[in-house]
Formats: C-alpha cells, sequence, structure tokens
C-alpha cells in the first residue's frame, strides 16, 4: 500500500502554477529535453524536406501547416504561406524559405496574453515552439489518462514504475518550452479540439485546457485506434470546451437514479443482513450508467438490449435497471419457498430476466434481457453475443441498430479471463459481429482478496480491449456526473461506429467479497480508506442541492418515496408461496409450449423426406447454381460423384448431412453451421461454400439455391477458438427453438477448451434455469492410428453427465418410451454408423416438441468409407432414427444359434463386421449397434438379449477401458437383463492417454481386442 501511494504521489498531475514553479526552480531546460529522434520527412517533396531549419521531428507539425495551407493559404502565417509557395513552385533545396515579415496580430487572444505583435522571433524558434506545443498537446491526449484524478480512494493501483515516459509528460520544460512562452499564444493544430471557436490560445491555457479535458475524472484511452476519424470524433467529444456540463434535468434524473441505486442495497442489508447478495456499494453509479447508456441506445434507435453480468451489483441491475417486480427479488431471500418448477433451480444472483417495457427517456418501447449466467466469471459474455446475433439476424438487422449486447464486467475476472479475449475478436468477423458492443467494468481494484498488483500485468484491466481499437474511457465512479457524460459518448460511439467500447468505473468495494467476508484480513490500509470514504450519494446530494438543482427537502422526500416503495414490495413478498423459476426466464419462446410451458404433444413427426425432395436437395448438392462460375477440378469431381450418389439413390455422409440441412431449410427452419473450417469441412467432404478459382472473394452456397422460400442457411468458419464460439452458438440457439444450431469441432479432442460451455450451460441449463436449448455440437471421433491427439471426442465425459440413472429401469409407458425419455434427459449422445441414422437425428432435432442439447461424435474415415452409405430407402417418408441398428444377417434369423451378442457404437462396427465375415462367424455372433447412447435404450436393449438366450454380452469399443463408453453402458445393459447376465468387455486397455502415437501398437492393440471379441471362450464361467 505504501508503495502505491509513492507511485500515485509521483503521478499526480502538475498544474500549470506548479509546472511554472518547476521551471523556474529547476529549469529542465531544452538541453535537458529528450532527445527527439529524426524521422523521414515523408509528404512534402524533396525540397521541402531539405529545408535546414527543419531538423525530422518537424514533419508533422509541417504537414499540419502545409495541409492547412493547402486548404486556405490565408490558414497560416504569411511566412509559411510564402514558404509553401516557393517549395510548390520547385525552389531548389535550402531556397524556399525566405524571412518572414513581422508578424500581424490576427489571432484572437486574451488581453492577458502577451502579444506577439512586434516580436520577431525566428522562424526557427517558432517553428521548434510549434512543434513543441503539439507534441504537448499529443501527450495530454496520449497520456493524459495516466495521471487523471480516477480512483475515488486515491489509493490508484496503476503502477508505472517501469514506463518512465508516462511521468511528467506535461513538464513543458521536456519539450524545450520555458516558464516565459507560458503567456505566448500557440496556433491549434486540427488533431485538438480544445480551442473552441479560438484557433490560437497562449500556452498557459491550452494546458488548463488540456488538464480540464483529459485530467479530471475521465481518463480517455483512445489514441491508439488506427482509425483517425474515430480519434477526432473522441477529441471533439471530449475536448470542446464545456462539453461535460449537464442540465438540470440530467442532473435532477441522475440524482433520483443513485437514490434507487443506494437506497436498495441498503433496503437489503437492513432486511438481510446475513445474505449473501454481492452489493454494488461503492459503484453505484453503475445502475445511472447502464441507464444512461439504454436511453442514449433507445434514442437512436435501439429496441432490444441483452445483457450479460457477474455477481456484484446484479440484483440492483434487476430492479432498477431491468425493472424487475421487487417482491419478486425479496422473496427470493426466503429459503423457505417451494419450487413451481422442475429442476434444481440456481442462486438469486444467476438468474436470469427478460421485460418488456416503455423506456421513459424516449417513450420508446424496449426489450431488456439479463442472461443467466454461472459463477464462472466471463463465462456468459460470447453467450450474449451469440444471443444478440440471432436476435438481430430474426429482424433484419443487419447493422446493429436495432438489437445490441452490454457486457458488465469485474476488473479481476476482464484482465484474468481468457474468454473475454475470445470474445473480443469476434466483435469483427461477419458471421458473429453484433456491431459494437458496450463493456462497463465494475473496477472495485480488488477480486475477491487478491489486490490488481497480483492479478494482471497490464496498467488498467482494460487493456485487453486495445486490441480490438475499443476506446476507454476510464472514470472516476464517485462522480456521477462524469459517469454520464462517458456512458452518452460510448452509447454514440457505438451507434455511430458499430464497434465495441469500454467504460472502466473505477470505483471500490465498500464491504468484503461478499456482505459475509472480512475485507481488513487481506487489504487493511484499503479499508481504512474505504471506511472514511463518504457514500458517493451523500456527495452528489450536497453538491446538487449545493448548486441549487435540488432543495434538501425534495432530495430527502424523494428518498423516503423509494425506501416506501421498497416496504409495500416486502410485505406483498411475504404472500408469495411459491418460486416460479419461470419468471426469471430470459429468452422465452412464445408459442413454441403450451401455456404451461409444456411441449404442445409428446409425439415426433416421421424424419423421412420424399424420393423427390432427395433428388432435389441431392441435384443442388452436386451442381453449381449460379452461371459463369469456375470450380476447382477437385471439387468438380467430388460433385460428379455426389450425383452419381444420386442417381443410385445412396448418400455418403456428407450427402446425408446436405439432405437433412436442405430439407430443414426447405420446410423453413434457419440453419446455422459454425466452428473452424466448416465450411470446407475439416476432411474436406462438406464443400459448403464454393469459391470461383478466378475472382477473388466470389463464392457460392449452393444450400442458399433450394428454394425461393426457404430459410436461410448460415456456414461460417469461426476464429479459431472453441470457448468462445460453442459459447456463442449456444446463445444463439437459445434465442428461437426454430433452427438447427450446430457447432462443429475442428476434432473432437478440441471441445474440452470450451469445457466451461459444456459443463455450466449445456449440460445443466435446463435444470439450473428452465431453460431448453437445441444446439448440436459435432465431435469428430475415432481411433485411427493419429496418435493421442485427434483421436477422441471424449466420450465418457458427455456421458458421465447424462441425468439417467444407470440402475433403474425406466418406469415409462412402452408406447412412447423413446420420446419420454428424451424428454426426461439433460442432452442427447448419439454416434451413428449411417449417414441416413445422422440423417435422422438432426431431422428429429427440429420436429421433436422439445429442444435438448444434441451430442454427435460424428466420423473421419467413414466420411470415405464405401459401405458407409445408405440408400434413399432408409430416408423416406415413414423411416426414422433408429436408436439401435439391430443385426439382419444369419445371426437375427437364428436368434438361438447365437453364441455372442456384441454391443458396439460408431466406427468400430465396420471392424467387427470385417472380423466376423473373415472368421465366418455370422451365425454364432450378433452385432448391434447402439446409435443412441443416451437416453439409453433399455427397452431394445432387453428386448434384443432376451432374444439370443444363449449368448454372452459383450460391449466392444475401440476407445480404452477407462475412455469411451465402456462406463456408461455396463451397468445400464445389467439394468436391461435385470442383472441376470454379465456384460463383458472387448476393447483396448486402460491408458492415460486416448490413444498410442505409433501406428503398429494402434493396429496390435486393435487386432488384440478383435481376438477377445471373436473368442468365444474368452470369457469363462457364464450360463
Ligand atoms: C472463472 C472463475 N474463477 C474463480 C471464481 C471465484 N471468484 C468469484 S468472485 C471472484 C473475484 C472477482 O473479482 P472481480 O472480477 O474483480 O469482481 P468483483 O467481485 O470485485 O466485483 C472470484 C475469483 C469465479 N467465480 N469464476
Ligand atoms: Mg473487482
Amino acid at each position: 500500500m505504501q508503495h502505491l501511494r509513492t507511485t500515485v504521489a509521483r503521478l499526480r498531475p502538475i498544474t500549470v502554477s506548479q509546472t511554472t514553479k518547476s521551471l523556474s526552480q529547476t529549469a529542465p531546460r531544452v538541453a535537458e529535453a529528450v532527445p527527439l529522434a529524426p524521422q523521414p520527412f515523408r509528404r512534402l517533396s524533396a525540397s521541402v524536406g531539405s529545408e535546414p531549419f527543419l531538423n525530422g521531428t518537424s514533419s508533422n507539425y509541417v504537414e499540419e501547416m502545409y495541409y492547412a495551407w493547402l486548404e486556405n493559404p490565408k490558414n497560416v502565417h504569411k511566412s509559411w504561406d510564402v514558404f509553401f509557395r516557393n517549395a510548390n513552385a520547385g525552389a531548389p533545396p535550402g531556397a524556399a524559405y525566405q524571412s518572414p515579415p513581422p508578424l500581424g496580430g490576427k489571432c484572437q487572444i486574451p488581453a492577458r496574453a502577451q502579444s506577439l505583435v512586434g516580436v520577431q522571433p525566428s522562424v526557427q524558434k517558432l517553428v521548434e515552439d510549434h512543434l513543441a506545443v503539439q507534441s504537448l498537446i499529443r501527450a495530454y491526449q496520449v497520456r493524459g489518462h495516466h495521471i487523471a484524478k480516477l480512483d475515488p480512494l486515491d489509493i490508484s493501483c496503476v503502477d508505472f514504475d517501469d514506463a518512465p515516459c508516462t511521468v511528467g509528460f506535461q513538464n513543458v520544460g521536456l519539450y524545450g518550452l520555458r516558464e516565459s512562452d507560458l503567456d505566448k499564444v500557440f496556433r491549434l493544430p486540427t488533431t485538438t479540439f480544445i480551442g473552441g471557436n479560438q484557433s490560437a490560445l497562449p500556452l498557459r491555457e491550452i494546458i488548463h485546457r488540456l488538464e480540464m479535458a483529459y485530467c479530471q475524472h475521465i481518463g480517455v484511452e483512445f489514441m491508439f485506434i488506427n482509425d483517425v476519424q474515430q480519434c477526432q470524433w473522441i477529441r471533439q467529444r471530449f475536448e470542446r470546451p464545456g462539453v461535460m456540463h449537464l442540465g438540470l434535468e440530467e442532473k435532477k434524473t441522475l440524482l433520483a437514479r443513485m437514490i434507487r441505486s443506494t437506497r436498495f442495497e441498503e433496503f437489503l442489508q437492513r432486511k438481510w443482513s446475513s445474505e449473501k447478495r454481492f452489493g454494488l456499494e461503492g459503484c453505484e453509479s453503475l445502475i445511472p450508467a447502464l441507464k444512461t447508456i439504454i436511453d442514449k441506445s433507445s434514442e437512436s434507435g435501439v429496441e432490444n438490449v441483452i445483457m450479460g453480468m457477474p455477481h456484484r451489483g446484479r440484483l440492483n441491475v434487476l430492479a432498477n435497471v431491468i425493472r424487475k417486480e421487487l417482491e419478486q427479488i425479496f422473496c427470493q431471500f426466503d429459503s423457505k419457498l417451494e419450487a413451481a418448477d422442475e429442476g434444481s433451480g440456481d442462486v438469486k444472483y444467476h438468474l436470469g430476466m427478460y421485460h418488456q417495457r416503455i423506456n421513459r427517456a424516449t417513450e420508446k418501447n424496449i426489450t431488456l434481457s439479463l442472461m443467466a449466467n454461472p459463477s464462472h466469471l466471463e463465462a456468459v459474455d460470447p453467450v450474449v453475443q451469440g444471443k444478440t446475433k440471432a436476435e438481430q439476424f430474426y429482424c433484419g438487422d443487419t447493422e446493429g441498430k436495432r438489437v445490441m449486447s452490454i457486457l458488465i464486467h469485474g476488473d479481476a475476472a476482464f484482465a484474468g479471463q481468457g474468454i473475454v479475449y475470445e470474445t473480443f475478436h469476434l466483435s469483427d468477423l461477419p458471421s458473429y459481429t453484433t456491431h459494437g458492443t458496450i463493456h462497463v467494468v465494475v473496477n472495485n481494484q480488488i477480486g475477491f482478496t487478491t489486490d490488481p498488483r497480483m492479478a494482471r500485468s497490464s496498467p488498467y484491466p482494460t487493456d485487453v480491449a486495445r486490441v480490438v481499437n475499443a476506446p476507454i474511457f476510464h472514470v472516476n465512479a464517485d462522480d456521477p456526473e462524469a459517469v454520464m457524460y462517458v456512458c452518452n459518448v460510448a452509447a454514440e460511439w457505438r451507434n455511430t461506429f458499430h464497434k465495441d467500447v469500454v467504460v472502466d468505473l473505477v470505483c471500490y468495494r465498500r464491504n468484503g467479497h461478499n456482505e459475509m467476508d472480512e475485507p481488513m484480513f487481506t487489504q487493511p490500509l484499503m479499508y481504512k480508506q474505504i471506511k472514511k470514504q463518504k457514500g458517493v450519494l451523500e456527495k452528489y446530494a450536497e453538491k446538487v442541492i449545493a448548486e441549487g438543482v435540488v432543495t434538501r427537502e425534495a432530495y430527502e422526500e424523494e428518498v423516503v418515496t423509494y425506501d416506501k416503495i421498497c416496504e409495500e414490495a416486502h410485505s406483498r413478498s411475504k404472500d408469495e408461496k411459491l418460486l416460479h423459476i419461470k419468471h426469471w426466464l430470459d429468452s422465452p419462446w412464445p408459442g413454441f409450449f403450451d401455456l404451461d410451458g409444456q411441449p404442445k404433444s409428446l409425439s415426433c413427426s416421421s424424419t423421412g423426406i420424399s424420393e423427390e425432395e432427395l433428388n432435389c436437395i441431392g441435384n443442388i448438392a452436386s451442381s453449381i447454381p449460379v452461371k459463369d462460375f469456375t470450380i476447382h477440378g477437385g471439387l468438380s469431381r467430388i460433385l460428379r460423384g455426389r450425383a452419381d450418389m444420386v442417381s443410385q439413390r445412396v448418400c455418403d455422409w456428407a450427402l446425408g448431412e446436405y439432405m437433412a440441412f436442405g430439407s430443414l431449410l426447405k420446410e423453413g427452419t434457419h440453419v446455422r453451421l459454425s466452428g473452424q473450417d466448416v465450411e470446407r469441412g475439416t476432411f474436406s467432404h462438406r464443400h459448403h461454400v464454393l469459391h470461383d478459382q478466378n475472382v477473388d472473394k466470389r463464392t457460392c452456397i449452393p444450400m442458399n439455391h433450394l428454394s425461393p422460400d426457404q430459410a436461410p442457411y448460415t456456414v461460417c468458419n469461426s476464429s479459431l477458438s472453441e470457448y468462445g464460439v460453442l459459447g456463442f452458438e449456444l446463445g444463439y440457439a437459445m434465442t428461437s427453438p426454430n433452427a438447427l444450431v450446430l457447432w462443429e469441432a475442428q476434432f473432437g479432442d478440441f471441445h474440452n477448451t470450451a469445457q466451461c460451455i459444456i459443463d455450466q450451460f449445456i449440460c445443466p441449463g435446463q435444470a439450473k434455469w428452465v431453460r431448453q436449448n437445441g444446439i448440436v455440437l459435432l465431435l469428430p471421433h475415432g481411433m485411427e492410428g493419429m496418435g493421442p491427439e485427434h483421436s477422441s471426442g471424449r466420450p465418457e465425459r458427455f456421458l458421465q453427465m447424462c441425468n439417467d440413472d444407470p440402475d433403474v429401469y425406466p418406469n415409462l409407458p412402452v408406447e412412447d418410451f423413446a420420446i419420454r425419455q428424451l424428454f426426461d434427459c439433460n442432452w442427447i449422445v448419439v454416434n451413428c454408423s449411417t449417414p441416413a441414422n445422422f440423417f435422422h437425428v438432426l431431422r428429429r432435432q427440429i420436429l421433436q416438441p422439445f429442444r435438448k442439447p444434441l451430442i454427435i461424435f460424428t466420423p473421419k474415415s467413414l466420411l470415405r468409407h464405401p459401405e458407409a452409405k445408405s440408400s434413399f430407402d432408409d430416408m423416406l417418408p415413414g423411416t426414422e432414427f433408429m436408436r439401435i441398428i439391430p443385426e439382419s444377417g444369419p445371426a437375427y434369423a437364428s436368434p438361438d444359434k447365437v453364441k455372442r451378442v456384441i454391443f458396439c457404437t460408431g466406427k468400430v462396427y465396420y471392424e467387427l463386421a470385417r472380423e466376423r465375415k473373415n472368421r465366418s462367424m455370422e451365425e454364432s455372433v450378433s452385432i448391434f449397434r447402439v446409435e443412441q447412447l443416451s437416453p439409453f435404450p433399455f427397452d431394445i436393449v432387453r428386448h434384443e438379449a432376451e432374444r439370443c438366450p444363449n449368448a454372452d454380452l459383450v460391449w466392444c469399443q475401440e476407445e480404452h477401458k477407462n475412455q469411451g463408453y465402456y462406463d456408461y453402458v455396463k451397468p445400464r445393459i445389467r439394468t436391461a437383463v435385470d442383472r441376470l447376465r454379465p456384460v463383458w468387455y472387448a476393447g483396448r486397455d486402460p491408458a492415460a492417454a486416448p490413444a498410442t502415437g505409433n501406428k503398429q501398437n494402434h493396429l496390435l492393440e486393435l487386432q488384440r481386442f478383435l481376438d477377445t471379441a471373436f473368442n468365444l471362450e474368452a470369457f469363462p464361467g457364464i450360463q
């Protein structure tokens, strides 16, 4: 702490008077100034560049002058006019310059300023001084935020020890200026707006205005932005004199909002002093901040705002921004409330919310939603973006003018969590952009018990935003007017440029991490300071009362009124007997369920499609539906192959997928497939986007040429992110039940970098938040001698998280056993072995009357396996997804003769079938493919096992024993056969890695477990 104070002391802004004093005392003059690095003089002609009086770094200034002169020669001093005329006329090097005439006193300068009239400094000195002033202005623009008074506690944790260049930049001596220059008038460059209507100002006033613009309670970090227009836009917003002044009504609204924000927390504290609520105390201005952003955005046409935020201040946001009924919030504190909905529910500070209302500032309709989220900080960021993108898509908002997202972050999490970076990188990608997100950081300068020195390596928690050129507005949250100002600018920025922007609310946390936590254990000095700190409402009320904005009585009355609102809501909350999690839904699906929130039926129409449709889609899949489009020769062969398949009435994997997507699209269902390299397909099998070989960027998506009234198909290669992109697609899928949204992992292995989305959202989403989701995960999986990576999509992990009981045979009616199982499950896990079954399971995902996540382990070598083809017959009306593909050979006809029933899933089936044939064991060994692993087809397994009473039961898998499916299926098969028969194992031995890196070993292992699978003596002691 002591160390920090020292650092900060060194960074205190030096006022003009201090500067003057230090100049006259220690006078760091020209000789001590940092040497200026020479730069090439690029823009003007060589003759100009070689003028002897211009040193290298004059170039910027001269350029400025030059452009001003080009606009109008009167814009510049006469001496420059002569100079540029000569230079332009081709004066030889050194000859363009002529001694200036005496300076005219045309510019308006304050009387107190020393007049330049009559003074005849050398032009060299004039140029140098102007250059110095320009550098000084630029230094404020670049570095002013370093010394702005951002920290309400005055114990700033930003440590600039390693960046000495930031210290003292405002010291005019650094630029070669002297005390005597302070009253000289300088022409302002076009890159500043501090002059207002004036084009020249005395240096003293220049510094004063820069201090006011950049070094008060707002620190603007923007000079890294590549776009010059955008930099100018920001300068205008902060530099123009008086620009931050708020009107009377704005101040009154602000005060009212501060009252609500503050008194809400106080009310909760009074009523439930020992309950965790992650209060907002210390950052109460978050509420007016968000409301300002929403008002301003509504003004410019935004109708729908989707928000994501962590624990801190969440209840307050629900109450005072979204306007959730207070009694609904208060009753959450009653632990005796009975749950009215299915599922395990979630704690109150994780629940989401959706609310449509009139925005009072604009009298326009606005829909606000706060997404439910897990504890995992920042995990909701991409989910919010995905939902926002989908909302934009469904309302045809291609520019983000009607729908926008706001993300609220904690300082530690914003800096520490990689998902923040991944989400930022989606912000400008065509298929993922939401056209600008406003990020608000509750920067209370602490993360639980860890202070920023230990929590990040960057000066600010917000530095990650610089990668996307987002401006960052740091603001002292104890100055609500400054907060309101930057929020207005942020909203205006987003609505002008449709790019991300960050508001960093520098504040403090009045209590511990939660209300039960003791912060003095770890931050004693900080908390001594916090205890002395007057509340922001109190400070602001004093200010506005002193200014005469409101009277003390009016203020006190407003406080009493709000307290009464809370009290009355509290009384009403006692009448609530049931806790309806459904009231906390962030993404309702109007019309999809019945009025009780149940599926309208419990049946699934046939997933088969007509021969005509198969042909129609097949033809599109094998053609180029636009004229004069040249595709690669290899692709022509692939398309010809598809055409042959269509004529032979068969599908391979890619064509099966085409049939599923194409038919859904034709039926009006939007399909979106996203992931790394999905357009072509990692394994070069899909080719959903054709590229003209002769015209750059000319592409064609045949799937969008199926019929004029089809739904749109989106297929998009994503950034190289799993966590971010899967989260995004989950949010996209959440928005509407009438879309098939698929995320494909490059290889199944890589899904685990998105584990948080799987564990916290996909698996338990419905149980926690009564919110269904039909997202599909395509995870390429299979042991093909590729080594430990690129082999396993880790089915064991997904299966371990299924909610069906391994030991209980489901008590469900026989006739709708399958659909009821689906309805009860938390997600569906399949590994299809045929294109037709893949086709059906994709279609079932939309045709079933509810939504569940679907995890599909997809093949690699089967994509081209000659036997892994399906006839059109298996896809016609009346056909459906087969949970188990039964034996169809001789063993099926004579079940009594079967000695062994092998259950397996996925690609190993083809290896087993080949081996059985080689061994001529088609009569004695029956092979069943369990295509749907979860919910487990207990009914079919029971039936098939009973048909073969003389057979032993074997589970065969190519994965290692501690991986794959074995642990999941074994107890379930046992349950299916009433534990009367054992289940044996044929597969690889337990191992730490998913697969060997040695091809030879791979084949040996394969042969070994095939030997076991077909050795009828392998398992002793049955029956
Ligand atoms: C991914 C993740 N890791 C750890 C935690 C545990 N945790 C909860 S709050 C918190 C501190 C968060 O600090 P900050 O982001 O600054 O928010 P604040 O609580 O200060 O508002 C931590 C580490 C978590 N919730 N999520
Ligand atoms: Mg914090």
